[in-house]
């Protein structure tokens, strides 16, 4: 396997998706520094809520990892939403060649429980993001940023299109020119970040994070990727498989479990599918191996200093709602139920997606067909026995009207 020595800090990598991206990377040769505040281990607390999987503190993550591995992670305990001076120490003594910003609140429904988690999910992202960016420009060094966004800035239909990967060409009719003169009308070309419809606050914070990132490599020249990432299913990757203290955390609770992983873990405990109203609405999906993978090839391939944010589509298969029920139903025997959806989404939505700049750049999905049946026997079924029932049910809703019938306007 090829090495390659670069020194990585990973926002966020004590969570779902930073702890397995840590370790690939660190295999690969990345020097890394882990950076999280435990704000997703004290949210478990808030919640009464536990990964399924039991998840080791970090200190004994790491440790497990030196031992297996030969390999060292650092950790620093900083919120960076708070802490600004100790984020521009680490950053002034550490000198990152790049940086994997996975460090926000990233449950939709969590967003959406009340005024308070409202206005935290907006604190925290916001200012997590803002003060990265805003401590590389102070830094002073040239540190390639790739950022974990999400499918959900770009709403979830299609306007008659495939989604392009962030950028939309777009010919304006123009009857004035910049002087404000009247003109005959021509034809303008612009290309314009896609129009942005968040269904959440969660979804809104990384609208919010997209004006920080273009306005940041625009007026500073910083080199900036957001991978504009569909649903995570499955747990483990080839590392976190290595050893059980490794093992990832897997959420199947109602405000952060996300709907694949939650319907194999239902699956696997006899408890019926949770579909939410008609189930269909159709996301973008991404197993966890081929998320480390996507993010390996970003850094592999930055933008210059001066280009405007690079964005890729980071998801490999779009599937409606009540099709993965059926599909996990039938290969498992588990039964489905239609639950009143506590979201307000449209009923029904297509979703068509372009993805072409990871599959040209070499990922090779796993595709649901290979990994759904092994995701069932390895977790969901290794660890039923830590399941705690009275946490399925998604309670948190969008609003009032949701459950008085009144039909969203979208
Ligand atoms: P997670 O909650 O498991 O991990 C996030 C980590 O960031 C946690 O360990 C948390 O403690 C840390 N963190 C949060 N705020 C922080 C702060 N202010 N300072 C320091 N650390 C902080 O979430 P995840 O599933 O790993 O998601 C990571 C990123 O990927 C998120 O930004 C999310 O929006 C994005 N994403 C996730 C999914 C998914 O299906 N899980 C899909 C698309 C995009
Ligand atoms: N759903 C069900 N039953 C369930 C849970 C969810 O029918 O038990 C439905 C929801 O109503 C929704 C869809 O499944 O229509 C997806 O819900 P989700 O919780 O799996 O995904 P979402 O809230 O969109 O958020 C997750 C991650 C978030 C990430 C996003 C990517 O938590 O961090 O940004 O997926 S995307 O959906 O592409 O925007």
């Amino acid at each position: 396997m090829e090495e390659i020595r670069v020194k990585t800090i990973v926002f966020g990598g004590d969570g779902f998706c930073g702890w397995p991206t840590a370790l690939h990377l660190s295999a690969r040769g990345h020097d890394i520094v882990i950076v999280d505040n435990l704000s997703r281990r004290a949210i478990d607390e808030e919640l009464g809520a536990e990964s399924l999987t039991p998840i080791r503190s970090i200190e004994e993550r790491i440790a497990a990892w030196e031992e297996i591995s030969g390999k060292r992670i650092d950790f620093a305990r900083i919120d960076i939403a708070q802490d600004y001076e100790a984020l521009l120490k680490l950053i002034g003594e550490y000198r990152p060649d790049s940086m994997v910003h996975f460090a926000e609140q990233r449950a939709a429904p969590y967003s959406m429980k009340s005024s308070a988690h409202k206005r935290y999910t907006v604190d925290n992202n916001t200012n997590a993001t803002n003060n990265v960016l805003a401590a590389v420009v102070e830094s002073g060094q040239d540190i390639h940023l790739v950022h974990l966004g999400t499918m959900g800035v770009y709403g979830y239909g299609t306007a008659g299109m495939k989604i392009p990967e962030g950028y939309l060409d777009v010919q304006v009719m123009a009857s004035e020119d910049e002087q404000g003169n009247q003109v005959e009308p021509h034809p303008v070309e612009q290309q314009i970040l896609y129009p942005t419809n968040p269904g959440s606050i969660y979804h809104m914070t990384k609208v919010l994070d997209q004006t920080l990132f273009a306005f940041y490599a625009k007026n500073d020249r910083l080199r900036i990727t957001d991978l504009h990432q569909g649903i995570i299913w499955g747990t483990n990757t080839a590392e976190t498989k290595l050893d059980e203290r490794l093992v990832n955390r897997f959420d199947y609770d109602g405000d952060y479990g996300t709907v694949l992983n939650r319907f194999l873990m239902q699956a696997a405990v006899g408890y019926p599918l949770t579909v939410h109203g008609t189930g269909g609405q159709t996301r973008a999906f991404i197993h966890i191996q081929d998320m480390v993978r996507c993010v390996e090839i970003a850094l592999q391939n930055p933008p210059q200093a001066g280009d405007r944010v690079k964005i890729f589509n980071q998801m490999t298969e779009t599937h409606r709602v009540r099709d993965l029920a059926e599909l996990i139903c039938s290969i498992t025997g588990a039964r489905m139920e239609l639950v009143p959806n506590p979201r307000q989404e449209s009923p029904e939505n297509d979703l068509h997606v372009t993805n072409d700049t990871f599959l040209d750049l070499g990922l090779q999905p796993t595709t649901l067909s290979e990994g759904l049946l092994l995701e069932v026997e390895e977790t969901a079924k290794r660890y039923r026995d830590r399941a705690d029932m009275s946490k399925i049910p998604a309670r948190s809703l969008w609003n009032r009207t949701t459950h008085e019938g009144v039909p969203p306007s979208l």
